[in-house]
């Protein structure tokens, strides 16, 4: 059985901003880090989602995301922590990483 971890501490505006340097393409909407990615086609796209879902699972942590043909739109913060975390600033380098971006 998977024992709860404690809720991450929710970054501040200067350390979400700070991160936000490192994360290409990823900003920040609705107090969430929000990105859409582009692949070459839908399968791509669905491979992408397939790739992130099992690095989540793992963490322990999870996207919410919609896919649209080939787009994949994420937004990614600690629904725990009711703001972002470390988690979330993780996921998003890993999902650049996989996204081979
Ligand atoms: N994902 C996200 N994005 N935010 C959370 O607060 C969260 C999660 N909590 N995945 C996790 C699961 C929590 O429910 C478990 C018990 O650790």
């Amino acid at each position: 059985m998977r024992t709860m971890a404690p809720a991450p501490r929710r970054l501040s505006d200067d350390e979400v901003a700070e991160a936000l340097i490192t994360l290409d393409g990823w900003r920040l909407h609705d107090g969430k880090l929000s990105k859409g990615f582009v692949f070459a086609n839908f399968v791509e796209a669905i491979g992408f989602m397939m790739r992130v879902a099992i690095h989540a699972e793992a963490l322990d942590h999870h996207p919410n995301w919609s896919n649209v043909y080939r787009t994949v739109q994420v937004e990614l913060w600690t629904h725990d922590a009711d703001g972002i975390t470390a988690l979330d600033v993780q996921l998003a380098s890993k999902m650049n990483e996989l996204a081979g971006q």
